[in-house]
């Protein structure tokens, strides 16, 4: 099944993002298909007010579409976290706390420019982050960060890349970009690192107002509510049903119950395809 997503303001339709799944067949099976550019990453829509969004199908067979945000949870950051600079060259008044104090109108800005950024440790604790929110600062378009790269580690010691990836330069200021990628893996501290700036030749340092990293705390006690994250249908026949944020799965044969846990179920939960259509739902 192949597809097109546009959103139609007036005039020419705006092509946001397409899909190429293999078809699923038969009835019942379900799919969570993501949306992509022409280059294959992850297609970042954002919507607000009243939009039209066009559906161009181009081939495969649909019985109904779901539309559901990509990027789900909050910001795991906050301005009382625990923040390293890359280093230590900023100006007195733009160090790296004012990259998560909330403020748009503060910026962090490192003059060493290329492959700056920051470690931080939540306080919130371990966490799922799939998306990163960055807002410009206030002057100069050229100190931008052109490149991003989110790193995690659970030890405070080893890094490993979470995702990577372009930050489109805008000549807009205070204007905040939210950029979705892949990631199942927790972690309890992050690097955020700029190894590029739209114009290294302008631009005498890197600046940023704020980076939010969105994701969903894991390991319970106070985090978010677990959700489920995927319902795949596989060659051979089977479903396998994924979720975040641990939980208990409960099914049940009718929308109003009752509900009982099903003993032992871990994510990712595989079931067969011709058990009897069942509801289900995680309780924290
Ligand atoms: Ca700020």
């Amino acid at each position: 099944m192949k597809g097109a997503f546009a959103t139609v303001a007036s005039g020419s339709p705006t092509v946001v993002g397409s899909f190429d799944y293999p078809a699923t067949g038969g009835w019942g099976n379900n799919a969570l298909v993501p949306m992509r550019n022409a280059d294959g990453s992850l297609a970042t829509v954002s919507l607000s007010g009243q939009q039209t969004v066009r559906y161009n199908a181009s081939n495969g067979d649909y019985d109904f579409l779901l539309f559901t945000p990509a990027i789900a949870g909050k910001n795991v950051l906050s301005k009382d976290d625990t923040i390293v600079p890359t280093s230590a060259n900023s100006p007195g008044a733009e160090g790296v706390a004012k990259v998560i104090d909330g403020d748009t109108k503060t910026k962090y800005l490192n003059f060493d420019k290329l492959n700056t950024g920051f470690t931080v440790t939540p306080k919130s604790g371990a966490s799922v982050v799939t998306a990163i929110s960055l807002t410009t600062a206030n002057d100069a378009p050229p100190r931008d960060p052109a490149t991003w790269t989110v790193l995690g580690s659970n030890n405070g010691t080893d890094y490993e890349v979470i995702a990577t990836g372009p930050l489109a330069a805008h000549p807009a200021r205070f204007r905040t970009e939210t950029l979705a990628f892949s990631n199942t893996k927790a972690y309890t501290s992050y690097r955020v690192l700029f190894p590029t700036v739209v114009d290294a030749g302008a631009a005498n340092s890197m600046q940023i107002a704020e980076v939010a990293l969105i994701g969903t705390a894991s390991g319970g006690g106070g985090g978010d509510a677990p959700r489920f994250t995927g319902i795949k249908a596989n060659a051979d026949g089977t479903i396998t049903i994924t979720w975040t944020g641990g939980g208990t799965l409960q099914s049940a044969t009718a929308l109003s119950g009752p509900w009982t846990d099903v003993a032992g179920a871990t994510s990712p939960l595989t079931v067969p395809a011709n058990q009897a259509a069942q509801f289900a739902r995680i309780r924290k």
